[in-house]
């Protein structure tokens, strides 16, 4: 929060923001003020999120619009629903939260996506992408059943627009005639370039020739809105519709507004004015540029999608990387670049996340055998199975929460048919700065039940390549989990070594007690072991376990200790407890895991402290629970 002393550098350097609290606020500066003030925010945010890391690109481009939405929108009681949820920096400065703005994805901080618990502002919260049409759709018809008068407003950016489930609700929405208005921020990125058939159409309305003269078009529409004998002419527009490019939404049936230049003010007001007295479902599309007012940020919106704290003079991003580490990402990635080079069956896949699931350096030494398929995860495993099925060989690169989306997929399309896919399960278990929506906790306990997948937790470099090579040799569904964390740097990249399945390795031998970890977990749990002389095993298969290794572990020991970076509920310690059952084997079992609670967010350290699972809590735990 800003002491005292800075609100009045504030109000020097941002005379307009410090006047504003709420949008009730905004709404009492003059028209012609708002430009003035868009800089302003502009020049907030870069201030803010350079010390503190963020979304930045995202709502650099979403000023005006946001400017626009709270002076015409009657909000908090009209409805403003954010995709995703980057975009919705300036919404959080304009609504009671610009003090705060210096705590952003901080712990005890401000959320980086809309949060109901943290403003009567944030109707939905969000984070996974493409709900918001859904949402807002049904909030506009809980406004009729309910007799409300009352505005719903849904704001998606076009790589949104590359899910199913944003069709799904345009497919309902467009046939029902309740008070949408769906806004289409197209800035032709989604984290990366955007990419489909959808995201070309979308192009193809606004480039050259076409978006001039529809531009001039919109203009007609905005002199002509609202009238009587506008609406009375709806069949008329519908023609209309029939050969412009907006006819895809009005076949769906939207009425289409635009495109129109979301940076200029005076053309949003305007429209928006007028689309404040229709009703029904309607979609305006603005076009936006991606990180719009900084230079760096526009130069190269991909880097700044996401940022850590960087030099806002230069847009130098401040290093994390530590020598002689790497990231579990980075060790996938040359993984998978030097796997395909020695396999041409090998397809990747991605849903979105080029860069984050380290496909960067894949999609260029290999474009033809790379699918960026949008933020389409259920198309994706989909994708894979009829790939696998016709005997190439695909990886699935997901991150654990986003696998959720394609659950069905993974069990109805590739596992009931036995079908030979590696999933790279990125960013499982505690994720950090993005919070419980995007928390990779729960892939152990929803994929372990599924007959005849291998499911597998690595704990170091060399033992990722081992089990990727493993998955890879696999003829079934394989998948190998791992967090957003780094670890020592293998000596080699190695893509011929593989594990006998369901093999663990055994570490140490110790005392009364026997440690098993799942995954790398094992890196905190090594000194532990040897501070209190326990024998210790790298798990290393979830599914299925070493079910030798765990008869003799409970034989030779009087308690046992499981550990994993994922839900202890339906966990890998669970399966340990169902095994030990069967086999009538009773010795006292700790589970240590991820409880039963959403994480906040903060830092990966700072999270696994919240669960217990730093080594002084857990060194600790592991004492009272032997007597020791
Ligand atoms: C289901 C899901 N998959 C992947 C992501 C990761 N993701 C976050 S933002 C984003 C791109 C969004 O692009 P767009 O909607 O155009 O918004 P922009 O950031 O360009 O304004 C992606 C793929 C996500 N949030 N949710």
């Amino acid at each position: 929060m800003l002491d005292n002393s800075s609100l009045n550098k504030l109000s020097d350097t941002y005379p307009l923001l410090a006047q504003i609290d709420s949008p009730l606020d905004l709404r009492q500066l003059d028209e012609s003020q708002l430009p003035e003030l868009a800089v302003e925010i502009r020049a907030f945010l870069l201030q803010t999120l350079s010390q503190t890391g963020g979304h930045l690109a995202s709502g650099l481009g979403s000023v005006e619009i946001t400017i626009a939405l709270h002076y015409l929108f009657d909000t908090p009681h009209d409805r403003l629903i954010w995709d995703v949820g980057h975009q919705c920096y300036p919404h959080k400065i304009l609504t009671g939260r610009r003090d705060r703005m210096n705590e952003m994805r901080q712990k005890g901080g401000l959320s980086g996506f809309p949060k109901i618990t943290e403003s009567e502002y944030d109707h939905f919260g969000a984070g996974h992408s493409s709900t918001s049409i859904s949402a807002a759709l049904g909030m506009a018809i809980a406004a009729t059943a309910q007799g409300i008068e009352r505005k719903t407003v849904a704001i998606i950016g076009d790589g949104g627009m590359t899910a199913g489930m944003a069709y799904e609700a345009l497919n309902h929405g467009g046939a029902i005639d309740n008070d949408l208005l769906v806004i289409l921020n197209d800035n032709e990125m989604s984290i990366s370039p955007n990419v489909g058939a959808m995201s070309k159409y979308l192009s193809s309305i606004w480039s050259g020739k076409i978006y001039s003269s529809l531009r001039s078009g919109s203009k007609k529409v905005l002199k002509r809105i609202p009238s009587a004998w506008e609406l009375a002419k709806r069949a008329e527009e519908h023609v209309k519709g029939m050969v412009t490019p907006g006819t895809l939404f009005e076949e769906l049936g939207f009425s289409y507004f635009g495109p129109i230049d979301g940076h200029n003010l005076g053309d949003l007001l305007s429209l928006l004015r007028n689309l404040q007295q229709l009703s029904g479902p309607r979609m305006l599309h603005i076009v936006t540029r991606k990180g719009q007012g900084y230079a760096p940020a526009e130069a190269d919106a991909c880097k700044f999608h996401g940022v850590g704290p960087f030099d806002p003079g230069t847009g130098v991003v401040e290093s994390s990387s530590q020598p002689g580490m790497q990231s579990y990402t980075g060790i996938f990635s040359d993984w998978l670049v030097a796997k395909g080079r020695q396999d041409h069956d090998l397809h990747a896949i991605t849903p979105a996340m080029r860069e984050g699931s380290g496909l960067v350096q894949f999609s260029e030494e290999m474009p033809e055998r790379y699918h960026d398929v949008g933020i389409a995860e259920q198309h994706a495993v989909t994708l894979a199975a009829g790939m696998a099925r016709e005997g190439l060989k695909p990886v699935v690169a997901i991150y654990s929460t986003f696998l959720q989306r394609a659950y069905d997929q993974l069990v109805h399309d590739v596992a009931v048919q036995d079908l030979d896919v590696t999933f790279a399960v990125d960013r499982a278990g505690i994720v950090g700065a993005d919070g419980a929506t995007h928390t990779g906790n729960f892939d152990v306990a929803f994929c372990r039940c599924i007959p005849g997948i291998v499911m597998m937790a690595p704990a170091t470099a060399e033992d990722m390549f081992r089990l990727l090579n493993t998955a890879y040799r696999y003829h079934g569904p394989a998948l190998v989990r791992y967090p957003r964390d780094n670890t020592t740097q293998a000596s080699e990249i190695n893509v011929d070594d593989c594990v006998e399945i369901g093999q663990a390795e055994k570490l140490r031998d110790g005392g009364n007690t026997a440690l098993m970890v799942f995954g790398s977990l094992l890196e905190i749990a090594q000194p532990i072991a040897e501070r209190l002389d326990l024998s210790l095993v790298n798990m290393r298969f979830i599914k299925p376990l070493d079910a030798d290794m765990i008869e003799r572990l409970a034989t030779d020991h009087d308690f046992l200790v499981t550990l994993e970076d994922a839900s202890v509920i339906g966990g890998a310690g669970s399966a340990v407890l169902e095994l030990l059952n069967q086999k009538q084997l009773t010795k006292p079992l700790l589970r240590l895991g991820l409880d039963d609670f959403f994480p906040s967010q903060g830092s990966r350290s700072e999270i696994l402290e919240e669960y217990g699972l730093d080594p002084e809590t857990l060194a600790k735990a592991i004492v009272e629970f032997t007597g020791g």
